[in-house]
């Protein structure tokens, strides 16, 4: 069976641009694949975050998942740092990366521009993000558009180490949906931007757990591009085809007939009509949030995914290090370690 993995930061409220380019295949290959879906708040301390933040952010993040429709039994949901693999075959990644290549990362530029304190883990980051993915022997990751760049580099990290180090990881392949099926919705203030929960503007997204008053306001004062004709157009008219591809999405109605059926209209009521689709497609999630929100329930989701996670990384872990030539702690697994892999001729 496939294997997929993927992982969401704790670092704000879970937006659309969530849903729409990971969350909602979640769902969907659950059931096709032997899914891990991870909040990875180890990732989220790379910019500083509030603790008591973090912590209900984690929660809520993975009570999202299951409010969305990934279902514990079905997939394996569970906390990064509950799992100390991820952060051990960090290491061992980050010694098989090349400062030149983190440089290059385009999130990490964005980031440290936005920021004024720029940390280690802020650079490291996709070495964390590689183990995070290659611990599971992972064949397909799905992600937004702007996970690509980093998905590359652990593809290269993957056959770099299995080069040097004899066969380690399966090499994952990227599971990205084009712009117009939600790969990258942009900010609703500056459709320049990819929508983002960390933003500092609230206005400039819609969080899954935003009360539908909030959705109108933030919809009616989302930006709109100069004339009045609903088109989908990225280069003349990209808020408005922003708009239009989450108002497709949320609805199921294809651009085509949106931009048919709105031919007549002005932006005042086509983000009328839009706001309430969006209010819809919320309102379950919303619901399932509420009931999920009883003390204890995610809780024990999260130990059992993580007993579960753990078994698995644990295995790949192991691999990586005899293959490095660490020592195992204990000295019978030495003997038998050193017999499955390479050993110095000089000892054997
Ligand atoms: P941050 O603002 O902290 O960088 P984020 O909102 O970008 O967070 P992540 O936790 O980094 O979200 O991403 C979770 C998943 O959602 C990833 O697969 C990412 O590619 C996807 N994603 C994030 N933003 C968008 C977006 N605007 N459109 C489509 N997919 C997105
Ligand atoms: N870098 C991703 C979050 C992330 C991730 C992962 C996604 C961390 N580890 C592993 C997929 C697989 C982000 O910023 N969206």
């Amino acid at each position: 069976m496939k294997r997929v993995f993927s992982g969401v930061q704790p670092s704000g409220s879970l937006t659309i641009g969530n849903y729409l380019g990971a969350l909602r295949h979640f769902t969907r290959l659950q059931y096709e694949a032997d899914c891990y879906f991870c909040v990875v708040d180890l990732h989220a301390l790379t910019v500083p975050q509030d603790p008591e933040e973090l912590y209900q952010n984690t929660l809520n993040t993975a009570r999202l998942f299951v409010a969305c429709g990934v279902d514990p039994k079905q997939a394996t949901i569970f906390v990064q740092s509950h799992v100390p693999a991820h952060t051990t075959l960090s290491w061992l990644m980050e010694c098989n990366t090349y400062y030149g290549e983190l440089r290059r990362m385009t999130q990490f530029k964005d980031k440290a521009a936005k920021h004024d304190v720029v940390t280690a883990g802020l650079f490291t980051y996709p070495a964390l993000m590689a183990a995070d993915i290659l611990l599971y022997q992972t064949d397909e990751v799905p992600v937004g558009e702007d996970q690509r760049q980093h998905l590359e580099l652990t593809r290269d990290i993957a056959m770099r180490m299995n080069n040097r180090f004899g066969p380690l990881f399966k090499v994952p392949e990227p599971y990205i949906a084009p712009k117009t099926a939600g790969g990258r919705i942009m900010s609703l203030q500056n459709p320049a931007e990819k929508m983002s929960k960390s933003s500092d503007d609230p206005r400039s997204y819609i969080a899954l757990l935003d009360p539908p008053d909030v959705v109108r306001k933030k919809i009616r004062s989302a930006v709109t591009d100069s004339g009045r004709e609903i088109r989908y157009d990225p280069e003349e008219k990209p808020a408005l085809s922003n708009l239009l591809v989450i108002y497709s999405l949320a609805t199921g109605e294809s651009i085509d007939s949106l931009e048919e059926r709105y031919r007549n209209s002005g932006y005042g009521q086509f983000k009328a009509d839009l706001a309430e689709a969006v209010v819809e497609l919320l309102a379950p999630i919303q619901e399932r949030f509420r009931e999920l929100s009883e003390p204890g329930v995610i809780e024990n989701i999260l130990a059992e995914g993580a007993d579960r996670a753990e078994r698995v990384a644990a295995e790949t872990l192991a691999r990586v290090q005899a293959a490095m030539g660490l020592v195992p702690r204990h000295a019978a697994a030495v003997s038998s370690s050193r017999q499955e892999t390479r050993a110095p001729s000089s000892i054997t």
